[in-house]
């Protein structure tokens, strides 16, 4: 591997003690001392992980002057804070961005080799803390990086889950699921803070009582408590001094043992208490865009949720400042709904435990929060049956009708008359089993509500918020998402990053848009010619991957086809291997056709119980093998599987990409991040009009982006026309399906595929066979241009000096501009005299 941005190292003024200074020296010492005094090893013993641990704790000592001065600043300052409330993180390894955006990559590189270690195995050995489904847990990583890179406070708020997404296998082709245990070896990147423990209530029920004045009260008796103990995470700006927190909890219970129990002689029930509360925080629910209903899954929301809010107003307690103001201190931005139950726990907090009136508690919890939607998929949409959350959340059930009551009064007068209307818009769904929806709520307590690209903001005012976008336009916009370049870029795609700031210089990186000064480069042939190399040599390495996990062999003369992320029908990976198919049979058929040489790798996870996904990966990995052993098409069709996929492989596999699969359904997809990370790394998208990709087609230019399938709109009348798979059959496509039932792909069993093959004929709700031939023409137009070596590098030159647009800086920005008011705060070094004891 080349080194992340040598070009780009510039250490400023960290402490410079003997222990934390930047010198080699000293960072060999720091090394070398951390793995006797905190591993416990001496260099005959030691594991690589031993040393990875040690390197870890080195790099730490060597932010936590800017975490410290980063505390003290916002102290000073006061000013307001984003706290951004998500039930998903999905960060990815810390240590080499840690590293980037210290500047200190190439410096410690050295280090560590000239101590004789292999400085990329010990950055392999760091366990992901995968404490997120996909997009969304990934998209809340990006922003605070971003965050922090642009000096705004805020606090990231979640779970601090001791098993985060599982660790995928393919066994026979077939997923299996393994727990994925990334706390085994500890985590050094973490601090713990018993100090700020909170409690937490759940269950029980609500009784009246008289307080002092003979008001008459309400007040909440809890079936139980737990005990929220927050981990602490720094999270670095790229080349300033902030260092932003990123604040997990975990669950635990107030007493970790029962004397009382066991002195009775109840050893089982003496921990099933601290058993019970620690399953809180324990696993992270492996569905994305699909909810379970669990009871669990809501005591985790509310869990982590109170514990933030509370936190909150501690942080108001230690600064002075009155509940009243805490609208001025704090933008709370409810990542989906899944914290959305914070409207009611806010309006608890100040009503019931703080004595505010109504009123005020209400106006200023609708300027605390802002709520962005991720999705329009119904079944994503999260509504709790009543009963069960009232078994959870008994009082906060009351307060949720309290708001609906007054909520609805207030739509009653605005819509004279309107019944159907009211009913729409309650926070309960009447009909049939009554539901709390979180959507709802989220809507009614916040000032601001958008969705994440263009298409999917207006999609929902006109469908799945049009009630409440009639009710208050004001309220709703847009904000296209956005990744970070410093993960994405400079430490995924060292090679390119370079050659990018040799040319332009490397400010491109704070400053993404500086990215179009490349465009003229696109007509330099010498360039051109550079950045080819660097494609080519990112396929070697990733070949190279593909060899030691799969054990097959793939060209890197090839055309890299790629479609990485989660495993959903909506995504559409069925369509992309049912081509696969066609183009393996029009190869059985006529042997010596013209054929560009494509090698199709796929990625991603199915959610356990998705059974049509899981069908879709073993699909997948039989056609796969059939491609694989068949010589007749050898060296010309590849499919491969890559198990597991996550941050560190998704770091491996856009640098090497050369086409960008983003095929789904057009209407279906809310953004997107993959497409981005894809086009900034050179690699040209065969997409739908959905989701982000639009907006990726407008920013590169429709010249340098393969567009097919129905838009939107022709998928939503096709439908209301009453859609009928069997009339887009095409001789090819009945080919496709006719091998697959006859059992070609799993040896002999005709059953295996037919769930599969049976929804597609007969239902297709994702319209795969209404998408199929432009699609399959689509990947031709590809094919062709792939030829034309030139013409295809100076397409993908100009995606990525045109993606800009794409940096998760931007989407903060306007975050920041239009929902949350929060100014950024620089952070001066605090220097070794203003910490003296
Ligand atoms: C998602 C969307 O599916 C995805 O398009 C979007 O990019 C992402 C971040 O906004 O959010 N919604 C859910 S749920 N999971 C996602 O990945």
């Amino acid at each position: 591997m080349a080194t992340p941005m040598k070009s780009m190292e510039t250490p400023t003024e960290l402490y410079d003690d003997e222990r934390t200074a930047l010198t080699k020296e000293a960072f060999k010492r720091a090394f070398l001392d951390n793995l006797l005094y905190v591993q416990g090893k001496f260099p005959a013993l030691a594991s690589q992980n031993d040393y990875y641990q040690a390197l870890a704790y080195a790099v730490r000592d060597r932010l936590l002057q800017r975490w410290i001065s980063t505390a003290a600043a916002y102290t000073k300052q006061g000013s307001r804070t984003v706290a951004y409330f998500s039930a998903e993180f999905l960060m990815g390894p810390h240590l080499g961005n840690n590293l980037i955006n210290l500047g200190i990559y190439e410096q410690v590189r050295e280090a560590i080799s000239e101590l004789g270690l292999d400085f990329d195995t010990l950055l392999r050995q760091e366990d992901e803390p995968g404490l997120g489904n996909g997009g969304l847990g990934r998209l809340a990583a990006c922003f605070i990086d971003s965050m922090a890179t642009l000096e705004i406070p805020s606090l990231g708020y979640g779970i601090r889950y001791e098993f985060g997404i599982f660790h995928q296998e393919i066994v026979d082709g077939w997923q299996t699921e393994r727990t994925d245990k990334w706390l085994r070896f500890g985590n050094p990147w973490e601090i713990l803070r018993p100090e700020w423990a909170v409690e937490v209530k759940l269950g029980g029920h609500t009784e009246q009582y008289r307080d002092e004045q003979e008001r008459l009260r309400i007040r909440w008796v809890p079936g139980k408590v737990v005990v929220g103990v927050p981990y602490d995470t720094p999270i670095l700006g790229f080349r300033n001094n902030t260092a932003n927190t990123l604040r997990l909890w975990k669950a635990e219970a107030p007493e970790s043992f029962d004397f009382s129990t066991f002195n009775r002689g109840d050893y089982g029930g003496a921990v099933r208490q601290k058993v019970w509360s620690e399953t809180l925080s324990k696993v992270l629910y492996p569905n994305d865009e699909q909810i379970q209903g669990k009871t669990l899954r809501l005591e985790q929301q509310y869990f982590f949720v109170s514990a933030s809010l509370q936190d909150m107003m501690r942080i108001m307690r230690v600064q002075k400042l009155p509940l009243e103001r805490f609208h001025e201190k704090f933008a709370v931005q409810l990542n989906d709904t899944h914290p959305a139950i914070a409207v009611a726990e806010l309006m608890r907090l100040l009503v019931d435990d703080h004595v505010m009136p109504w009123e005020q508690a209400w106006d200023i919890t609708c300027k605390t929060f802002a709520y962005t939607n991720h999705t329009l998929l119904p079944e994503a949409l999260e509504c709790w049956p009543l009963e069960l959350f009232k078994s959870v959340l008994p009082r906060h059930l009351d307060l949720i009708y309290e708001i609906n009551v007054r909520f609805l009064d207030e739509v009653r007068i605005r819509f004279y008359g309107d019944e159907a209307r009211l009913a729409r818009l309650s926070l309960i769904d009447e009909h049939g089993e009554r539901y709390v929806r979180m959507a709802h709520l989220a809507c009614v307590g916040s000032h601001t509500i958008n969705g994440v690209a263009e298409l999917h903001s207006e999609l929902l005012k006109q469908d799945v918020l049009r009630d409440f976008y009639e009710l208050w336009p004001h309220k709703f916009g847009n904000k296209t998402n956005g990744v970070t370049p410093r993960r994405w870029m400079a430490l995924s795609n060292p090679r390119l990053s370079d050659l990018i700031s040799e040319a332009i210089g490397d400010s491109w990186l704070k400053n993404l848009d500086e990215l179009q000064k490349l465009e003229p480069f696109a007509q330099d042939a010498a360039f051109r010619q550079r950045w080819r190399e660097i494609k080519l040599a990112n396929k070697v390495d990733f070949a190279a991957f593909v060899k030691e996990r799969n054990g097959i062999n793939i060209d890197p003369a090839s055309l890299f086809d790629v479609q990485v992320k989660r495993i959903h029908e909506y995504k559409r990976q069925h369509l992309n291997i049912l081509h696969v198919i066609a183009l393996y049979h029009r190869l059985r058929s006529d042997p010596n056709a013209d054929f560009q040489p494509r090698t199709f790798i796929f990625g991603g996870k199915a959610a356990p119980a998705y059974h049509m996904a899981k069908l879709i990966i073993k699909l997948i990995n039989s056609v796969a093998d059939v491609v694989d052993r068949d010589p007749a098409v050898k060296d010309r069709l590849k499919v491969v599987f890559l198990q597991n996929f996550n941050v560190s492989n998704g770091q491996r596999v856009y640098p090497a990409a050369e086409l960008s699969e983003q095929i789904s359904t057009a209407g279906k997809e809310a953004s997107g991040t993959g497409n981005m990370k894809f086009s900034m790394n050179g690699a040209l998208t065969i997409g739908t009009m959905d989701g982000a990709n639009i907006e990726i087609r407008q920013e590169v230019g429709a010249e340098n982006f393969f567009l097919f399938g129905l838009t939107a709109e022709q998928v939503a009348q096709t439908k209301g026309r009453g859609y009928r798979p069997l009339e887009h059959m095409t001789a090819e496509l009945q080919e496709v399906i006719s091998l697959i039932n006859s059992g070609f792909f799993s040896r002999g069993d005709v059953q295996m595929f037919r769930a599969l093959t049976d929804g597609l004929l007969w239902h297709d709700p994702y319209l795969v066979f209404a998408d199929f031939e432009s699609y399959s023409e689509c990947q031709l137009q590809v094919s062709q241009a792939y030829r034309d070596v030139d013409h295809w590098t100076r397409m993908s030159i100009l995606n990525s000096a045109r993606s800009g647009k794409f940096s998760s800086d931007r989407t903060i920005r306007e975050y920041c501009a239009d929902i949350w008011r929060a100014p950024s705060v620089p952070v001066r070094l605090l220097s070794q005299e203003d910490v003296k004891v």
